[in-house]
């Protein structure tokens, strides 16, 4: 086992990864990985280019994440944001950190100077020592917008809201019609993304949201090719369990788009290798055990162990269990 590519989220693919980590050191020290990140959240705010998900991955294996939170730092301050809302500026429902500000001001300052954001995040990684290589899915700006059902506030039905302000100002929790990823015709993958997936040993497709992290990475223009004709085997670890999602409003993406919230509307969502879709192999939890029949008669291997990543340890147990479905 020497190369596994882990196309990641936020929290969920943040913590599954550190977990991988975890396990990797203890069974296979020469193993590297790699984690595409999905950068469809990210948006420019106050003048800087906020990156959540790479953040989140950069934090949680660098050893700066808030632990309680999942995103940002731990021991916050507000002062520069109460400040900015102070001029009436910013999202007064968006935090920006103190510490977090400072992490979007160095990378903006890259960004401004000519560097791409694959340069910015090896740039910021240097701090942070994550373990694993990071790299964004695209270099290019994909920023998932949603189409909403109805007048909110200063909005009209029809028109696009930026994702994380249906995320974090609205909780996911008005209708939308659709996720609209701007700029998707324009972008490429990212330096080395493609060559990830094609030299993989193994790769992982974690408890990441799996419309608007795993499907927008898989959106972006040669990935989900590059999946489908690697040698590496394309293991998928639930992000749903017992009917519920995991974290966040999982559940309210997968009724946009259709799906069902259940581990197995999942998998089959992505479907199964030989009939055209990216799985090989499905992990699932011990509540979904009923599931194991259905997936494996789609042609998807499948088995069923506790996913609650509640700490290091099972978080390890889980990444173990991925590892040898993926064998
Ligand atoms: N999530 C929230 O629910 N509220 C916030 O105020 C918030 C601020 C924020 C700032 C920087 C950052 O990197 C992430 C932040 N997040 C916040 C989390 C973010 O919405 C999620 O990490 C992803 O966009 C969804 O996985």
């Amino acid at each position: 086992m020497k190369n596994v590519t882990v196309l990641a989220g936020g929290v969920g693919g943040a913590r599954f990864t550190r977990g991988l980590l975890g396990h990797l050191a203890g069974v296979a020290p020469e193993a590297a990985v790699t984690v595409v990140v999905n950068t469809g959240d990210d948006m420019w705010l106050d003048g800087l280019r906020i990156c959540p998900d790479l953040d989140t991955v950069m934090y949680t294996l660098g050893g700066g994440i808030n632990e309680e939170q999942g995103w940002g730092r731990p021991a916050e301050t507000r002062r520069a944001a109460a400040e900015i809302a102070a001029y009436g500026r910013g999202w007064s429902w968006f935090t920006l950190g103190d510490l977090d500000l400072a992490t979007h001001i160095v990378r903006t300052d890259l960004l401004r100077s000519g560097s791409t954001l694959s340069e910015a995040t090896d740039f910021l990684c240097r701090r942070w020592q994550p373990g694993a290589r990071l790299l964004p899915m695209s270099d290019q700006p994909v920023e998932t917008h949603v189409r909403l059902a109805a007048d909110i506030d200063e909005h009209r039905a029809g028109e696009l809201m930026h994702f994380e302000e249906w995320w974090v100002r609205y909780r996911a929790g008005i209708a939308v019609t659709e996720f609209v990823q701007v700029g998707l015709a324009d972008a490429v993958a990212a330096p080395g993304v493609l060559e990830a997936i094609e030299n993989a040993d193994l790769i992982i497709l974690p408890p990441s949201n799996p419309v608007v992290s795993v499907g927008t990475i898989t959106a972006v223009p040669g990935i989900r090719s590059a999946l489908r004709s690697t040698p590496a085997q394309v293991v998928g670890v639930s992000p749903i369990i017992g009917g519920a999602a995991v974290r966040g409003m999982a559940d309210a993406c997968l009724h946009t788009i259709g799906v069902a919230t259940s581990a197995e509307a999942v998998g089959l969502h992505y479907g199964a290798r030989a009939a055209g879709g990216l799985l090989d192999a499905w992990l699932i939890d011990v509540t979904d055990a009923a599931a194991l029949p259905v997936l494996a008669a789609a042609g998807i291997r499948s088995t069923a162990v506790p996913l609650w990543m509640t700490d290091l340890p099972t978080t390890t147990a889980i990444a173990a269990a991925a590892l040898d479905l993926g064998a």
